[in-house]
């Protein structure tokens, strides 16, 4: 039986499953700045295999996950390339100019998708007045985009770039494999596209903390210093860890459902005159209820007393569907509204 969650706000609120807390129980322990914690040694091993790298490093979260990898990408005074409402440049509170002292230049993207030749016009060339570009971020699915998933094309194009320029590319995977489940293509072929990539265990697939950093061994090993530096050096950490494998091996093709599910609630909305913004590929759906005249504070209550948590901001939100919200969930969640628009 899967718990509830009749939550909205974020698949990062996703409990875990039975299976997980069992694993954690259980999990084989050791201390892992030392290197020999068995729990967290199997985790990164899986990680690395399932997305196709070299090393991985288990680190406590997506921002701190794409802080490492930054920061071992680059050096103080660089300048990167980021979509202008990527996570990495809006919501990981200005950490790259803080602590990689780096430069950021922006491309506007186009549902989350950057022209190539953007990019190409973004970057630096040789010059004396100028930082050196040094490092692409690319964000897939894009989330402010509305969980858009780029293709594999779109992936190469920006690869292909970044490499007749000298650049590396780091993945905001935090939700990659929604996007290699919506394309229906093995995460592989996805990260194939980056030197490293960042992706949650606790969102989608329902781990309760922590995210995987992938890509070649010199740059993890770097990463992994840069983590001891931010405090991010677990000991036991195996406890949490222990989910994480469940997480990438067994709930990956479940998140189907949630895909599904976030088509059925856009129809169900669109079909009450709830206008749906974005077009839905993976798990989010971002509405505008002022089509039906319904401010923030109009849409919270409905959801409160209904019994869902959802955080309507301005004219709108974003719902996400995730583990511990079921098709009938929705299905009553529509019918309830209707009651009420
Ligand atoms: N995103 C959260 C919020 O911070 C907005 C959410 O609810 O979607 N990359 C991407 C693309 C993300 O969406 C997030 C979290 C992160 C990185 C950061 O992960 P955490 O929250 O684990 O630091």
């Amino acid at each position: 039986m899967v718990e509830k969650n009749l939550d909205f706000r974020s698949d990062t609120v996703t409990r875990p499953s039975p299976e997980m807390r069992e694993a954690s129980y259980n999990a084989k322990l050791g201390d892992d700045v030392y290197q020999d914690d068995p729990t967290v040694i199997e985790l990164e091993r899986v990680g690395a295999e399932v997305l196709g790298k070299e090393a991985c490093l288990f680190v406590t979260s997506g921002t701190q996950g794409n802080a490492v990898a930054i920061l071992a990408h680059t050096n103080r005074g660089d300048e990167i390339i980021l979509e202008e409402r990527s996570h990495i440049y809006v919501n990981e509170v200005g950490g790259l100019a803080v602590m990689g002292q780096l430069m950021s230049r922006t491309v506007k993207g186009v549902n989350g998708h950057m022209d190539p030749e953007d990019i190409r016009k973004a970057v630096r060339i040789e010059n004396i007045h100028f930082p050196p570009t040094t490092l692409l971020c690319v964000e897939n699915t894009h989330n402010s985009a509305g969980g858009i998933a780029l293709t594999v094309p779109q992936m190469k194009s920006y690869w292909d770039v970044a490499k007749e320029n000298n650049l590396g590319v780091h993945l905001d995977g935090a939700r990659v494999f929604n996007a290699a489940v919506a394309l229906g293509v093995d995460v592989k072929e996805i990260t194939q596209y980056a030197d490293t990539v960042q992706i949650c265990l606790s969102k989608g697939l329902a781990a309760p903390v922590g995210s995987l950093v992938v890509g070649p061994k010199d740059i993890i090993d770097k990463a992994r210093k840069y983590r001891k530096m931010l405090g991010g050096g677990m000991r036991q950490a195996g406890i949490i860890a222990a989910p994480g494998i469940i997480a990438v091996t067994k709930m990956v093709d479940r998140l189907a459902e949630d895909h599904a599910n976030a088509k059925v609630l856009a129809e169900g909305l669109t079909k009450l005159g709830i206008k749906v913004v974005n077009e839905v590929q993976t798990n989010m759906v971002y509405v505008d209820f002022s089509s039906i005249g319904w401010t923030a504070e109009d849409w919270n209550k409905a959801c409160t007393e209904m019994g869902w948590k959802s955080r309507g901001r301005g004219t709108g939100t974003r719902l996400v569907t995730h583990y511990g919200i079921e098709e009938e969930d929705i299905n009553s969640f529509l019918e309830n509204l209707a009651k009420r628009v």
